[in-house]
Order: structure tokens, then C-alpha cells, then sequence
């Protein structure tokens, strides 16, 4: 039984096993530590034994891995051949499993689920990859995907993988020019969307922001459209498609492309603390075998189980853990389309409750955010399928931890506290279920495969681990796992760069981590200008820019801030160019600026108007300072004599006092 001794960071606050996950596939906390340890020591050795085993090649590899940290020429499964809808797919049918349920698309109204078995998903799939080849797509060519969380979404990414070409998602939250950015970017010939997205029953305009986003991207051969709401949009003669008639005259096989373990299978853009969003690069048989491994061990998966990750395809949650991960373990996968919200706080135990469903994966901020509601919610339900309840995105809280615990697992699940980034492609540092001690807040310990390091943030040396004593520093992998990104695409100097070159030999992760007396970890957040809201990753560079580039503004600082249920607000401040004044109207011009150039989901909670902001002597802005203003911690701001003008400083927490 749990019980709540303290919440310093380090200590631990519940020590609990997961009483449901007896036999699980790591049985106890010293079988996790021989068997790490064994896996770091020889990673080619264990990499290699486990590709042979979980994995369907058409060729062998000869060599498990080549190349080095330091160098980033890294490349695994050396001359291997396979394909990864085949590994998802065929092989289950050819297990005579093809009538096992490989898809629940659980739809925005409650109670319309429908169920696609493995062979329905591997005709859909060639029949899309069929369209696809009859219009051109070839291996290689990169395919961007704008989609509501419907099934096609995850038909199409298999199509894409079944004949090589790699897709490029992007969350259908981000705006027209957000968009145009990123098929921009991977110069995209090809995309897929829908008439429209339906969430918490609003409809989204899918179709008409992919017109806004390519008008001017004469480059793109086709627009391929599926149906979700019927609604009348306009198609571009030549340019757009229907999907459901093309689809009606195609046969259901396609023969699965021959890949090399090394080919691109997507590319998906993250924001960084500079410039903008990056193209990371994800290969063929690294990425798989670490979906399929992970999704694997992490989430206990046993026959007939009922897996829901209730992420969005457009993340890499919803690529590697609503896709790839659980079909790669021929697992029933649950697509949700809709909200923790929708109709009311207990649609995430309906549906557990309806599907039966044994792990259930989402962030600390739906958490928190049903945490408003109360208990009641849950208990409505019938919750006892449950065995594993994963969190991912951010840092997840004590109080939301203990809620999960508590509340929706019933003292009787483990919760896995997942942390990995989309540059990692699957989860690094995670509890097994029932074999490592829970600690609210804590990840606990690096998955089999996975060197972690901490390293002092300055120095760049080791900050080793001396038993009993707590620890922090900066997050770093020792040594390369199959699934790390392999490259940003087009700029492998920014990959060097953001990654490999910061603390050479060493993958830097941008997260600052505190090592707790016991060796488990607690990652405390980006220390770069990365702002994580809701989980989602928004660099504060992308919406500094989104505001300069409005008529009225002439600088602008954006900085996060603790959120209750966010986990992390955006405050912007924001210097006007002479001749505009602060107005309401103004401010909610600023706010639409920012959505429309990024996305609704990047919308700021503060606009703080400025007639200056705090920079050093030598010109440089202090972050740390806007930080503080905008926390109400202006009693902490540290040493400010490097400030050009201090006065600066008490007029902004002046004006921040009148905002929050
Ligand atoms: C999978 C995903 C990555 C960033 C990462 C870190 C934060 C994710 C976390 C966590 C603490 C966890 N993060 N999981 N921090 N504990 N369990 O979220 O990928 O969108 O690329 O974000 O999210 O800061 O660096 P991505």
C-alpha cells in the first residue's frame, strides 16, 4: 500500500510494486540490473540477439552497429533488409492472426468504436500503397501527412513504410504556415489529410488549411483526401484526390518494398531552442526494433491484451506507441479520436471500461486536468482490466502521480513514468512493471541498452554516482541504442551540433536531471529555451518570431512558467514599435498571430507589453529574469548587476502584478 511519507525530490515518496504484473517479463529489480548491465556491456551483442529474434528480415545483417557518438555516422543492422509494414502486418496474418483485432478507432462520439482485424489493415494498407504507386509515390520520396486521429491516418503511415517512402506527420494542431514550413522544409510532393477533424465535437478544417498552407507550394504533385464528415470542401482540379473511390479499384496486396536497415522510415519535426523546427530522421530497423522492444517489456504485453495510448498520431508518442510499437508485438492498438473532456471527465474510463483495455498511456497535463474533476469519474467505471498506467510528455508531479495511482489504478497498478523524446524514437529511462520500486516524479532507471550519464552542465565531465548521496546535472547517453535519430534532414550539422558536439561521445538529451541516493532518476526539465505546454515541445524562438513578424512589434522574449495544468504557461514579452499602443484589440492580435503562425496549442497565457526588457551590459537578454517576473518568485532573481538598467526589471514586475 502506498502511503505519503514526503515530496523532496530524491526521497521516496511511495515505494509500491505493481501487484497485477506477477510474471511479468522482468521479474524482479535484480534481474532488471544483472540483465542492464549485461545489455551496456555488450550492446551489439544484445541488440543484435534481439533484431534475429522480434524481427522479420528479408536479408540478414552482417553487422549489428558501426560508426560513433562522436563522429554521428552511427548506422545499425548493417546490409539488413526488411520492411516495416510487413513486420506490423503480414506476419500476423501469416500466423493465421489475421482475424485478431489489430485496431479499436474509438471515435470522437462515445459508443461508435470500430474494430479493424489485422488482415482488414493489411488490405487498407496496400490498397492506399497501390494508389500511391499508381500516382507516382516512389521509394524515398517523402510523403507529408496532415490527419484527424482516424485509422487512415495510421493506414497511411504503413502504406508510406510499405513502399518506402518515408512520411513526414504533422500534427493536425499546428496552423496553415506552420505546415507550409514543414512540407516546405522535406519539399513534399505528396500529402494526405481529410475533408475535416472532429474533436470534442468541433469540427476542424483540415482540408482548407492544407489549401492555405501549399497555395504557394507549386511543387506538390497531389492531395489526397479522405472523408470524415462529409463536409463540402474544395478540391483543386488536378491537384486534389478523393481516397474511397481511388481506393475501390485497387487490390488488396502490395508487395512490401525491399528497405535497407538503414533507409529513412519517417522524418518528424521537433522544435529546438534555435531556428526552426528540425526534421529528425528516423531509420527502418533501429526504430522497429525499439518500438517493438520497449513497447514489449514497458508495457507488459501479454495475448489478448487492449492497449490505449491516448497521444495523437502527429507526436512521436502516437508514431512509436499507438502505431508502430504495438503492431510491431501484433497487440490491439486503440486510436482516440476525441477528448479527456468529451462528453465529461469520465470518457477515459468509458472507454477503458468498453474495450477492456490493460494499459492505459497518457500525459501528466489530461491528468491534471481531470484531477479538477474529482474522483467520481472514475469510479463509475469498472476499472479492473487495467495493469499498467503510462505517463509521458513532462514531468509528472507527486499530486498528479498519486492521483493516477490512487483514483484509476486503485493501489493496484503500476504507474510507468516514461521519459524519452522524439529524437530517442522510443522510451529511455522507465520503471518495468513489476520489477522496479515506483517513486512519484521519478522515471527510476534507464531501459535495457541505455548508458545514461550525468554530466556537469559547465565542465562537461562525469558527475559520478556515489551511493546515498543525491546528484544533478545535465542528461547524456554514453553510448548509441538503435533508435536514436540519426540525422535532421538536410542539416546534419545542426544534428551535430544540437546533439553530439555539445559534450562530445555523448548524446545530449537538453534535460536537466537530478540522480536521487538510490541512483533513480528525476528529470526536471529542458535547460535549453525549449518550452514543453501540455507536452508539447514549442521552442521559445519559433514564437518569438511568429511575433516579430507582426506590424506593432518590435522585440519580443517568451519564457515558460510553472502552469497548474499545463505544466508549463507561455508568457510573452513584448516591446511595440513606436506609434502603437497597448489595446485589448492589439493583444488578442498578438495572441491570433502566434496561432496562426504556429498553432492554437502555442497560444499565450500573458502578453506583458514593455517598454524594455532586462539585458546585460553586453546586450544579452536574461531569461532567467523574465522567468522569475512572470513565476511571482521576484524575490528570487539572482545576481541582476550585469543589468544595463535595473529599473527595467521593477516595471516589469509592476506590470506582471497588475496581469496575474
Ligand atoms: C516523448 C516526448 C521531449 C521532452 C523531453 C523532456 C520532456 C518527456 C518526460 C519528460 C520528464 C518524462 N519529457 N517525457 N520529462 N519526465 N517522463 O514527449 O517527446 O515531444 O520530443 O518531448 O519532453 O523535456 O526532452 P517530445
Amino acid at each position: 500500500m502506498a502511503e505519503e511519507k514526503g515530496s523532496a525530490v530524491g526521497e521516496v515518496v511511495h515505494e509500491v510494486r505493481s501487484h497485477s504484473s506477477k510474471g511479468a517479463h522482468v521479474a524482479s529489480l535484480e534481474k532488471y540490473k544483472k540483465l542492464h548491465e549485461d545489455s551496456v556491456r555488450d550492446p551489439s551483442g544484445y541488440w543484435g540477439r534481439l533484431a534475429r529474434r522480434e524481427l522479420k528480415w528479408m536479408h540478414d545483417f552482417d553487422k549489428v552497429k558501426i560508426g560513433s557518438l562522436k563522429n554521428g555516422d552511427l548506422a545499425w543492422f548493417v546490409g539488413g533488409k526488411l520492411n516495416v509494414s510487413e513486420n506490423c502486418l503480414d506476419r500476423w496474418v501469416e500466423e493465421g492472426r489475421g482475424d485478431d483485432v489489430a485496431i479499436i478507432w474509438e471515435k470522437d462520439e462515445p459508443g461508435q468504436a470500430v474494430k479493424y482485424t489485422y488482415l482488414e489493415v493489411l488490405h487498407k494498407v496496400c490498397q492506399i500503397a497501390n494508389v500511391m504507386r499508381k500516382f507516382g509515390v516512389k521509394k524515398g520520396d517523402p510523403v507529408t501527412l496532415y490527419m484527424p486521429m482516424i485509422p487512415e491516418a495510421a493506414f497511411v503511415m504503413l502504406a508510406c513504410a510499405r513502399i518506402g517512402a518515408p512520411h513526414s506527420v504533422v500534427f493536425a494542431g499546428f496552423s496553415a504556415e506552420a505546415l507550409r514550413a514543414r512540407v516546405d522544409d522535406v519539399h513534399s510532393k505528396w500529402i494526405f489529410t481529410a475533408d475535416e477533424g472532429l474533436r470534442g465535437g468541433r469540427t476542424i478544417p483540415l482540408k482548407k488549411t492544407v489549401d492555405d498552407a501549399i497555395s504557394s507550394c507549386d511543387f506538390v504533385n497531389k492531395c489526397f483526401v479522405f472523408k470524415r464528415t462529409g463536409a463540402d470542401v474544395s478540391m483543386t482540379e488536378g491537384r486534389d484526390l478523393w481516397m474511397e473511390p481511388e481506393l475501390e479499384g485497387q487490390r488488396p496486396y502490395c508487395p512490401p518494398e525491399v528497405m535497407d536497415a538503414e533507409d529513412p522510415l519517417f522524418y518528424l519535426y521537433t522544435s529546438g531552442s534555435t531556428g526552426k523546427p528540425k526534421g529528425l530522421m528516423h531509420s527502418t530497423a533501429g526504430y522497429i526494433l525499439y518500438a517493438q522492444t520497449t513497447c514489449k517489456i514497458i508495457f507488459d504485453l501479454r495475448p489478448g491484451d487492449v492497449y490505449a495510448c491516448v497521444a495523437d498520431v502527429g507526436w512521436i508518442t502516437g508514431h512509436s506507441y499507438i502505431v508502430y510499437g504495438p503492431l510491431a508485438n501484433g497487440t490491439t492498438t486503440l486510436m482516440f479520436e476525441s477528448t479527456p473532456l468529451y462528453p465529461d471527465a469520465g470518457r477515459y474510463w468509458d472507454v477503458v471500461e468498453t474495450h477492456s483495455v490493460t494499459q492505459f498511456y497518457t500525459a501528466p497535463t489530461a491528468i491534471r486536468a481531470l484531477m479538477r474533476h474529482g474522483p467520481e469519474p472514475t469510479e463509475k467505471y469498472d476499472l479492473s482490466t487495467l495493469r499498467i498506467l503510462g505517463t509521458v510528455g513532462e514531468p509528472i508531479n507527486p499530486a498528479a502521480w498519486t492521483w493516477y495511482f490512487k483514483h484509476v489504478g486503485k493501489e493496484r497498478c503500476a504507474i510507468i513514468d516514461t521519459y524519452w523524446q522524439t529524437e530517442t524514437g522510443g522510451i529511455i529511462v522507465t520503471p518495468l512493471p513489476g520489477a522496479t520500486p515506483l517513486k512519484p516524479g521519478s522515471a527510476t532507471l534507464p531501459f535495457f541498452g541505455i548508458d545514461l550519464e550525468v554530466l556537469d552542465p559547465q565542465s562537461g565531465k562525469v558527475v559520478p554516482f556515489v551511493e546515498g548521496e543525491e546528484s544533478s546535472g545535465v542528461l547524456c547517453v554514453k553510448s548509441a541504442w538503435p533508435s536514436m535519430t540519426r540525422t535532421v534532414f538536410n542539416n546534419h550539422e545542426r544534428y551535430m551540433n544540437t546533439y553530439l558536439k555539445p559534450y562530445p561521445g555523448y548524446y545530449f538529451t537538453g534535460d536537466g536531471v537530478t540522480r536521487d541516493k538510490d541512483g533513480f532518476f528525476f528529470v526536471t526539465g529542458r535547460v535549453d529555451d525549449v518550452l514543453n505546454v501540455s507536452g508539447h515541445r514549442i521552442g521559445s524562438a519559433e514564437i518569438e518570431s511568429a511575433l516579430v513578424a507582426h506590424d506593432a512589434v518590435a522585440e519580443s522574449a517568451c519564457v515558460g512558467f510553472p502552469h497548474e495544468v499545463k505544466g508549463e504557461g507561455i508568457a510573452c514579452y513584448v516591446i511595440l514599435k513606436l506609434g502603437n499602443e497597448e489595446t485589448d484589440d492589439l493583444i488578442k492580435d498578438l495572441r491570433n498571430q502566434i496561432r496562426s503562425v504556429i498553432g492554437p496549442f502555442a497560444s499565450p497565457d500573458y502578453i506583458v507589453i514593455t517598454p524594455a526588457l532586462p539585458k546585460t551590459r553586453s546586450g544579452k537578454l536574461m531569461r532567467r529574469v523574465l522567468r522569475k517576473i512572470i513565476a511571482l518568485e521576484a524575490d528570487q532573481l539572482g545576481d541582476t548587476s550585469t543589468l544595463a538598467d535595473p529599473s527595467v526589471v521593477d516595471s516589469l514586475i509592476e506590470k506582471v502584478a497588475t496581469l496575474r
